[in-house]
């Protein structure tokens, strides 16, 4: 049986990824964070009692800030396969606590790979780090691919960069099977709350049920090319099954702006939405509703403004992936379009707006906010 090691276990791949595994056969080790409130949200439904019968998913407490502990875990564990998936994923949220996301970012992909080293493990053991499409940054070519140049622009990208170069580095001088997946934007109903794709099915959600009045954007012109968490973490599995280490782009090929995104999630509400004026000026309007979805609007209503606020220092203005290699190499193709995918998005967050509106109609208090 092969014994994986996910740190990031608690995020939205981190959970998929786990899924994935167990069904594989693998057992499978995660690192979660101590906090001071329930943090495993996204894990529970797969939560083996470590009392029961031969258990295959175990939990452990730790840190990428902390060498010891992740040296112990992994002296413990013996993974044959380390996916790190762990990191202050927000690129907003990077430029308010820069030091921070290096320390995680950066430096925690090398406390892991320097751990494996340590242990003499860099034989056995499969290293799989979570790249981004975030390092091309100032596009210097369109679509981008494994050989386009980085140009990073913000502190997240910054030190992801660094723990791309450390990843290729260790492969080259200590021969260590460790690979960088260079992922574009990927979502699911699992997606945090303050990510834009989820900001906006779920806003528009509970907007729809009378919960909150109007969504607050930032730059509603950037371009991403979006795919299924579902979709990537499959590769991050593939990429460690070939025969030497390899970089590898996921991307779907195609790109739609956030204003579209929400036309998208705004269609799979049966509402029509009519966008005027222009910068922090624009708005989006309802121009039409079909059915009975989304009941607490009525034609007219201004759901969408924009707030300066959510405007980055630097913006990643257009990103476009070009998996061909992935094709080429591995056979993977994305199975689930941006379409697919915010539908799922738009009818978990209606569910649960459902809930919450019920509750509020009934005397309870309910709080919707997220950033
Ligand atoms: P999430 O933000 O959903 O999950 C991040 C995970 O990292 C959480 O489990 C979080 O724990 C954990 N974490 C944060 N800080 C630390 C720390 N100091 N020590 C240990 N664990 C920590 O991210 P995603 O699942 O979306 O992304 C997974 C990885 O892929 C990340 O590295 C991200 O940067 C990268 N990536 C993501 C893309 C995307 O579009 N989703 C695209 C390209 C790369 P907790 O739950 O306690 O907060
Ligand atoms: P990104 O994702 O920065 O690409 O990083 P995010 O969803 O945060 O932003 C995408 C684009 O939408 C614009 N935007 C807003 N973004 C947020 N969060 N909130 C808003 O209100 C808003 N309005 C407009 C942003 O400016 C940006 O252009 C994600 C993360 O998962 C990274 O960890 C990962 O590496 C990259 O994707 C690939």
């Amino acid at each position: 049986m092969k014994v994986a090691l996910i740190t990031g276990v608690t995020g939205q791949d981190g959970s998929y990824l786990a899924e994935f595994l167990l069904e594989k056969g693998y057992e499978v080790h995660g690192i979660k964070r101590r906090a001071s409130s329930f943090n495993t949200e996204r894990v529970d439904h797969i939560y083996q009692d470590i009392h029961e019968k031969s258990p295959k998913f175990f939990l452990h407490y730790g840190d990428l800030t902390d060498t010891s502990n992740l040296t112990r875990i992994l002296k413990e564990v013996q993974p044959d396969e380390v996916y790190n998936l762990g990191a202050q994923s927000h690129v907003a949220v990077s430029f308010e606590a820069p030091e921070y996301t290096a320390d995680v970012d950066a430096m925690g992909t090398l406390r892991l790979l320097e751990a494996i080293r340590f242990l003499g493990l860099e034989k056995k053991t499969k290293f799989y780090q979570a790249s981004t499409s975030e390092l091309y940054g100032e596009v210097q070519e369109i679509p981008q691919k494994e050989t386009t140049p980085f140009h990073p622009r913000s502190p997240y990208a910054v030190a992801k960069m660094y723990a791309y170069w450390i990843t290729v580095n260790y492969r080259e001088s200590y021969g260590m099977y460790a690979c960088n997946g260079i992922l574009f934007n990927h979502e699911s109903p699992r997606r945090g709350e303050t990510f834009v794709t989820r900001k906006i099915t779920r806003g528009l959600a509970n907007i729809s049920q009378g919960l909150e009045k109007c969504l607050y954007l930032g730059n509603m012109d950037a371009l991403r090319d979006w795919g299924h968490a579902k979709d990537y973490v499959r590769m991050q599995w593939m990429m460690l099954q070939q025969d030497k280490p390899e970089d590898f782009v996921i991307a779907t090929g195609k790109q739609i702006s956030v204003r579209d995104f929400i036309t998208l999630s705004a269609k799979e509400l049966s509402i029509t939405l009519n966008f005027t004026g222009e910068g922090v000026d624009e708005i989006a309007t309802v121009a039409n509703i079909q059915g009975d979805n989304a009941h607490a609007l009525t034609v007219g209503d201004v759901i969408v403004r924009v707030d300066p606020r959510y405007f980055r220092p630097a913006e990643v203005e257009t990103l476009l992936g070009d998996p061909t290699k992935a094709k080429e190499k591995l056979g993977w193709v994305p199975e689930i379009t941006v379409e697919e995918m915010c539908a799922e998005m738009v009818q978990n967050d209606l569910a649960k707006a459902e809930q919450h509106a019920l509750l509020k109609k009934h005397g309870y208090k309910v709080n919707v906010s997220a950033e």
